[in-house]
């Protein structure tokens, strides 16, 4: 096991008990129920799973704040409470942006995971995913259902733009994809998992994601068939929670199908890369649809070693930046101000 060269884990644990110093300080307050996140170089992505998380290369990121969970029900109401906010589930889409969909497929609607009997093909999802007409962040399991058991899970069914608003009202930004790894990995550098190289160190559930065969069967070993609160799985090594596992968050970046090689030289790391470009992230299996698709990170409640072993720092999926699902939801950064003299 290798560590930063600031011993990470042993930094977390110091900052729950010590008064952060430097400029630092002045946004302590501010940034109550957020983890600081000193800036260091690591080894992102994967050579061990899918094609998409590699290859491993070295990467620079800035220190920055982030949120010690996912955005719950509870913040997300005080949002919509003071702003009014209307998210992409609760709007009828506009059929221009969706040529040759059907007419009474135009509703206000959101994709809600609902478990088949039985499946023919792994390989296609629409066997489990409903676009749910009034699913949305207050209903998500459709018109029905509430979020009144829900205020400490995470909010679900939030778009891109959603989680931006969110985040801008907040006074805070959505992490890239390289800040979010960085976190995940909680100082532990080319571990496979969030809490190092064992999938359940002594048995013990890490994460909220799928037991038994998706998508039929959820033996539900860790306690929740679906979301859970976003403090009931342990921290990892920064103390933050649900990074892996509940609900998958979004990033700020463009996707890309593979990350950029490693650099030959340790002078040229890459500092803060801001990830691919949104020409190139559309879909090319879906050349008509010109919605450009952001990284997600960490995997979700959904993910099951038979179909999605997406529960680890280096996993990534795209996903189109109007879509929004029952297991999709985000985090927040601060990135600190540039001092004067800086
Ligand atoms: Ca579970
Ligand atoms: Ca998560």
């Amino acid at each position: 096991m290798i560590r930063h060269t600031a011993d990470f884990r042993a930094w977390g644990i110091a900052m729950s008990h010590a008064a952060i110093d430097r400029n630092e300080a002045r946004s302590n307050e501010e940034n109550t129920g957020m983890v600081w996140i000193p800036g260091g170089t690591f080894r992102m992505g994967s050579n061990d799973h899918y094609p998409e998380e590699a290859p491993v290369h070295r990467v620079a990121v800035d220190a920055f704040w982030i949120d010690r969970t996912p955005v719950t029900n509870r913040q997300f109401k005080e949002f919509v409470n003071a702003t009014g906010h209307v998210t992409t589930a609760q709007i009828v889409p506009d059929p221009k942006d969706y040529p040759g969909a059907l007419t009474k497929m135009l509703y206000a609607g959101s994709l809600v995971f609902s478990p088949p009997s039985r499946v023919t093909d792994l390989g296609d999802w629409s066997q489990w995913w409903d676009f749910m007409k009034g699913a949305n962040w207050r209903r998500p399991y459709g018109p029905k259902s509430n979020i009144r058991q829900l205020h400490d899970h995470p909010v679900v069914h939030v778009s891109y733009r959603d989680a931006l608003a969110y985040a801008q009202w907040a006074g805070k930004e959505l992490p890239t994809e390289a800040e979010w790894e960085f976190a995940a990995r909680g100082g532990l550098d080319g571990e496979e998992f969030a809490w190092g190289t064992t999938f359940m160190p002594g048995g013990k559930h890490m994460a909220n994601i799928w037991q038994g065969n998706f998508p039929t069967q959820n033996s539900c070993e860790d306690g929740f068939e679906r979301t859970s609160p976003v403090t009931a799985f342990p921290p990892n090594g920064c103390g933050l929670h649900d990074m892996i596992g509940n609900v998958w968050e979004w990033t700020a970046d463009w996707w890309s199908s593979k990350h950029e090689p490693d650099t030959a030289k340790a002078c040229c790391v890459p500092q803060n890369p801001r990830g691919g470009c949104e020409y190139a992230s559309l879909d090319p299996a879906q050349p008509e649809i010109r919605i450009p698709r952001k990284v997600l990170k960490g995997g979700s409640h959904l993910c099951a070693p038979n179909y999605c072993r997406r529960y680890r720092p280096a996993a990534r999926h795209a996903e189109p930046v109007d879509t929004s699902t029952s297991h999709v939801g985000f985090r927040c950064v601060v990135r600190p101000k540039q001092s004067a003299s800086a």
